[in-house]
C-alpha cells in the first residue's frame, strides 16, 4: 500500500512539473501576444496546427492509458481476452482516415501561411516602408537607417503602423534576428543580405534578440524595439542627427571587434557601409541579395542596390551558401 501511495504522489509531481515546463517562460509567451500583422499570422498558424495535432494526440494518449489500465493482468479482470484477434476493417478505416485528412489539412494550411508570410514579401500598407539595415556583430546589433543617415547599436526605434523593410547581414558568425512579438526570426549571414518585412501595429516596447548561439556574449545580444508615433520617430531621427558621435569607417571596424556594447547612437554613417560589409566576403562575386526574394520576386531583387555587380543570382554556387543552414 505504501508503495502505491508513493507512485501516486510521484505521478502528481510529474504532472505539475510538465504543466510548469509547458507553460514556459515569458519569452515563449510573447509569440502568443503578437503586435504586428506577421506575428498575428504566425501565431494563428501555431494555434491551428496545434489544435489539428491535438485531435489525434489527445485521444491516442487517453486511449493508451485507458487500455493499459483496462486490460491489465489482474485476477478477476472482466475485460474481454481475445489472443487471436487480428483485424478490424472499421478500426483500420478510422485510424488511417483521420490522420490522412488531418495531415492533408495541415499541409495545405502550412503552405498557404508560408507563402503569405514570405519574409521578403512587402506588407500591404498605404505608407512608404522605412528601410533599416541590420548587421549582427560579436556581440551586438548595429542598426543603420540609410535614408535618415543615422545608426544605433542595440536599440531600434520604428514608427508604429508602418512597414519596416529590414536588410540583414552579419559581420561575425551567423546569427538570427528575432523580435518575437512582430514576427519570426531570420538568419543573418556574412556575404548575404536577407530581406524581412515587419510592422508594429501598436506603440510600445518590444523585446528583440539574437536567436542563434554565437559565442561568449550571445546572451547580451538583446535590443529594445521602441515603436512610437510618427512624430516621435521623426523627433528621434532629428535628435540622433545632433549627437556628437559619428560612425566612421574606422569607428565601425572598432565596433566590429568582439565585445559587448550598451546602447549607442551615431549622427552619421559612412556612405555604402552596409554594402561594403556584405560584399567584403564575396570576393568579386555577386551578392546573394534579398535571399528569400531572390528566388521568387524579381522586382524586389532589382530594388536592392547591391545587386548591381553584373552577375546573376543564378550564376552563384548555391550549395555553399545554403549549406550553412
Ligand atoms: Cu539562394
Amino acid at each position: 500500500m505504501k508503495k502505491r501511495k508513493l507512485k501516486q504522489a510521484s505521478l502528481i509531481f510529474m504532472m505539475v512539473a510538465i504543466i510548469a515546463v509547458l507553460s514556459g517562460c515569458s519569452h515563449q509567451a510573447m509569440v502568443f501576444d503578437p503586435k504586428g500583422p506577421v506575428g498575428v499570422e504566425l501565431r494563428d498558424l501555431i494555434v491551428i496546427t496545434t489544435v489539428l495535432c491535438a485531435i489525434i494526440l489527445v485521444p491516442v494518449l487517453i486511449l493508451t492509458a485507458w487500455i493499459v489500465w483496462r486490460y491489465r493482468d489482474k485476477k478477476g479482470n472482466k475485460a474481454s481476452y481475445e489472443p487471436n484477434w487480428s483485424h478490424s476493417t472499421k478500426l483500420e478505416t478510422i485510424w488511417w482516415a483521420i490522420p490522412i485528412i488531418i495531415i492533408g489539412a495541415i499541409g495545405i494550411i502550412t503552405v498557404k501561411y508560408t507563402y503569405a508570410t514570405d519574409p521578403a514579401k512587402p506588407l500591404k500598407s498605404d505608407k512608404e516602408p522605412i528601410t533599416v539595415q541590420v548587421t549582427s556583430l560579436d556581440w551586438k546589433w548595429l542598426f543603420t537607417y540609410p535614408k535618415q543617415g543615422i545608426a544605433t547599436v542595440n536599440y531600434l526605434q520604428i514608427p508604429e503602423d508602418t512597414p519596416i523593410k529590414f536588410e540583414l547581414t552579419s559581420d561575425a558568425p551567423m546569427n538570427s534576428f528575432w523580435i518575437p512579438q512582430l514576427g519570426g526570426q531570420i538568419y543573418t549571414m556574412s556575404g548575404m543580405a536577407m530581406t524581412l518585412y515587419l510592422q508594429a501595429d501598436e506603440i510600445g516596447h518590444y523585446f528583440g534578440t539574437g536567436a542563434n548561439f554565437s559565442g561568449e556574449h550571445f546572451a547580451d545580444m538583446t535590443f529594445d524595439v521602441n515603436a512610437t508615433s510618427r512624430e516621435d520617430f521623426d523627433a528621434f531621427i532629428a535628435t540622433t542627427k545632433k549627437v556628437p558621435t559619428k560612425l566612421t569607417k574606422e569607428g565601425y571596424d572598432e565596433l566590429a571587434l568582439p565585445g559587448k556594447s550598451g546602447v549607442r547612437y551615431f549622427s552619421s554613417i559612412p556612405d555604402g557601409l552596409f554594402e561594403q560589409i556584405v560584399t567584403k566576403y564575396t570576393k568579386g562575386q555577386s551578392v546573394h541579395s534579398g535571399h528569400a526574394a531572390s528566388h521568387s520576386n524579381e522586382t524586389d531583387k532589382k530594388e536592392t542596390s547591391m545587386n548591381q555587380s553584373g552577375m546573376n543570382h543564378g550564376d552563384m554556387d548555391h550549395s555553399q551558401m545554403h549549406g550553412a543552414k
